[in-house]
């Protein structure tokens, strides 16, 4: 190994130990749609419609450029190896590694979820294809250290420009979801669903929301296209809090709320939840329904039908031990 190699290995070594991450989900390049049908770590996949994961979701390899809060920017010119020259300074060996690929998720006429394969429970109201976290094929071996104390939920969202949302529906598209199917907290596009149907898309639609789990909006940012848009979020297990950061594309992120109380989450196991990440839409009110149907989102209402999608990356939890990474290899101390 030439000097100059062994010094940049050694370098991310001491930055890989400097930082506990819990549970990576920032995709490596040797992760693969076969991967992705396995329902392997770090994602279950099994959240989607009756094709397989794959037919959903995608890797994108090296075509398409992650955020570069954590990786290189493709589009600018590479200080990288090996063969090429390289310079190493504090500041640019953090860009040194591309460490993950591109997830593109998406959804169409065929992704209604039928929970444990029962039929009688099919989704019809929904269409969704989510990964949601998990170590070892099992996402509740993630709570005890991702979901206690103090962590960060990191990931970054960008516009599939070939696969436009309908800005008339409400959509979830990142949660961490407790078994009474409440929200600690989530991220919201497009116009909540409401009955009777109001004045679609609402103004705010193409923002993006940050909500607690009362279903506040701490933040919201408009979702332009063309960039990514990194959010992180610190959830205080004990104080039951919520603290944001946000920014776009390499730009590090920046505490954009103080820690918020969120006192209705429930405490302890009660509170914790499955991870997840994708597209849920929510349907429209059919009015042909009862009107106990209509409000039964979950199996009713009118779709589209439409292929619609998003892209993701960065998406990763980490504890608190020391600090908040916000890019560029920094953190900053806890959000209070
Ligand atoms: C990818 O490579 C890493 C490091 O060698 C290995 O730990 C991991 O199991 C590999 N993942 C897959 C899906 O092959
Ligand atoms: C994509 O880029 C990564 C990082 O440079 C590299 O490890 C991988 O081999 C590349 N994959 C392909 C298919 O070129
Ligand atoms: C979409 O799927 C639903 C439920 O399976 C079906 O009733 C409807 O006809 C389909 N719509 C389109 C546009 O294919
Ligand atoms: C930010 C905030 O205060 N969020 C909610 C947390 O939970 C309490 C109790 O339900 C709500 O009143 C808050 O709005």
């Amino acid at each position: 190994m030439a000097p100059k190699s062994l010094l940049v290995a050694l370098f991310f070594v001491v930055r890989a130990l400097a930082k506990p991450v819990l549970w990576d989900g920032r995709a490596p390049f040797n992760f693969t749609s076969v991967n992705l049908d396995a329902s392997a770590d770090p994602y279950l996949s099994v959240v989607k419609g009756s094709n397989k994961a794959s037919h959903y979701t995608q890797l994108l390899g090296n075509t398409s450029n992650s955020t570069p809060l954590w990786s290189p920017d493709r589009s600018l010119p590479q200080p990288i190896g090996p063969g090429g020259p390289v310079q190493i300074t504090p500041s640019q060996a953090p860009h040194l590694e591309l460490i993950e690929q591109v997830i593109a998720v998406s959804i169409d006429n065929s992704s209604v979820f039928v929970p444990g394969g029962n039929t009688a429970n099919s989704q019809y109201g929904f269409r969704r294809t989510e990964l949601l976290a998990q170590r070892n094929s099992d996402w509740h071996n993630l709570l005890p250290d991702t979901q206690t104390g103090i962590t960060v939920f990191h990931f970054s969202i960008k516009l599939d420009p070939a696969k436009p949302l309908n800005y008339n529906h409400e959509y979830q598209i990142v949660f961490i979801e407790p078994s009474d199917g409440s929200h600690v907290f989530g991220i919201q596009l497009g116009s909540p669903f409401t009955n009777p149907t109001g004045t679609l898309p609402v103004a705010n639609a193409h923002d993006l929301k940050v909500l607690d789990h009362a279903k506040k909006i701490l933040y919201t940012a408009a979702f332009t296209a063309d960039v990514w848009h990194n959010l992180a979020v610190q959830v205080d297990w004990s104080k039951k809090t919520l603290a944001v950061l946000y920014s776009k594309d390499g730009a590090e992120l920046q505490a954009v709320t103080k820690a918020l109380p969120n006192s209705s989450a429930a405490s302890g196991s009660t509170g914790q939840g499955e991870f997840h990440f994708g597209v849920l839409k929510l349907p429209l009110v059919n009015p042909r329904d009862t009107n106990d149907h209509k409000n039964d989102v979950v199996h009713y209402g009118t779709q589209e039908g439409t292929t619609e999608g998003l892209l993701y990356s960065g998406i990763f939890i980490e504890s608190t031990k020391d600090g908040v990474s916000i890019g560029n290899g920094r953190s900053i101390p806890l959000i209070v």
